[in-house]
């Protein structure tokens, strides 16, 4: 058992171990909330996964200077309330960085942003304020200087993602294959139109710019009226195209079920979601995109629902050993319910511009 109380004590942080408590739904690292006991303050603790992160220090040095980029931006615009709209991360007391290494676990700290939620439903009010947010926070990043690292490197890559998928329907290595063979042959069916982005970016037609690359919903915080405060997670902000931020908030945002919802009636693309959402992200975004960004965007839902899809069965094929998951065929049921939002997508924008 790991002892939370004493990682938080090398952060300062005095917190008894029935007030550390597990919160949120991320797939990938643990996160906790715990209170310091002297100042009744919320943090939140959380445990790295290094195996998908396997650079822990690139990793906290792209996230230290995000924030710190975003801070003194949001301090030269005369904001106020700084710290519920920029996360901020607690230095260890004994090594001055924003992370502990305790045996085989890495953990950091951040200040809990205090009345704050995340939004499971949607509506397109509040999806106009999300394209704000999300444009807001590319533009304040367009300056930042020198590399953002890739966390994960070709992270948002289709090709990548496609190659991993046929690796593993080679390899097969749970015999998993025969259940899905028709779910793998309509995913390869879109291989070609999937990697669009990666073909525009090659004709020198689409650039790369700092993006957060995991918009879903569960990553922005809102404030009671609604209003979007910040975008937590901040793990893969890197270089990418555009289309990771929009598309993946629409892919999660803009789906009427769940992205693991076993009731495949229950997913569709809400259109109404996507235009408002548009809208908004345009709003902050329309002076720096080009025409072909711009163009492209109703694609952007489509490769991240398919992206996901591939993901999600890749790692199914592959016995999970990436995302978590909670029951044995977690994996296959959330690759379904992506790919059926793929074919709404694919019914609800029948005429899309060819680029
Ligand atoms: C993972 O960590 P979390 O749950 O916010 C994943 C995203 C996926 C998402 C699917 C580092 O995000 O890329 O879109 O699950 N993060 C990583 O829900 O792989
Ligand atoms: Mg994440």
């Amino acid at each position: 058992m790991m002892d939370k109380s004493m990682i938080l004590r090398r952060f300062g942080i005095m917190a008894e171990p029935d007030t550390i408590v597990p919160i949120g739904g991320g797939h990938i690292n643990d996160t906790f909330k715990a209170v310091d006991s002297s100042s009744g303050r919320a943090y939140i603790l959380q445990r790295i996964n290094h195996n998908v992160f396997t650079d822990v220090e690139l990793l906290q040095s792209n996230i230290e200077r995000v924030t710190a980029h975003i801070r003194a931006k949001l301090q030269s615009r005369g904001e106020n309330d700084i710290d519920r709209k920029v996360l901020k991360f607690i230095k260890a007391s004994d090594t001055g960085k924003t992370y502990v290494r305790d045996g085989d676990s890495y953990w950091r700290v951040m200040l809990m942003i205090e009345d704050a939620e995340t939004r499971g439903e949607i509506t397109p009010e509040n999806a106009r304020n999300a394209g704000k947010a999300i444009g807001h926070f590319q533009e304040m990043l367009s300056d930042i200087d020198g590399g953002i690292g890739e966390s994960i490197p070709d992270f948002h890559n289709m090709e990548l993602r496609l190659r991993q998928f046929r690796q593993a329907i080679d390899a097969d290595p749970c015999g998993r294959l025969a259940q899905v063979t028709q779910l793998v042959e309509e995913l390869k069916k879109r291989e070609g139109k999937a990697c669009m982005a990666e073909r525009l970016y090659r004709e020198g037609r689409m650039p790369k710019r700092i993006c957060h690359c995991d918009t879903k919903i569960d990553n922005m915080l809102f404030d009671r009226d609604g209003e979007v405060l910040c975008m937590i997670d901040l793990d893969t902000v890197m270089p990418s195209f555009v289309l990771s931020d929009f598309g993946d908030f629409l892919r999660t945002a803009a789906n009427t079920g769940r992205e693991d919802d076993p009731d495949l009636d229950n997913v569709e693309f809400d259109i109404d979601v996507y235009h408002a959402f548009r809208e908004g992200y345009l709003e902050e975004a329309a002076a720096f995109l080009t025409d072909v960004e711009i163009a492209a965007l109703p694609y952007a839902a489509e490769r991240f629902a398919y992206m996901q899809a591939v993901r999600f069965l890749t790692d199914y094929l592959n016995g999970d050993t990436y995302y978590r998951i909670a029951y044995a065929d977690h994996n296959l049921v959330r690759a379904r319910a992506q790919f059926k939002l793929v074919q709404s997508i694919e019914q609800r924008f029948p005429d899309r511009p060819t680029l």
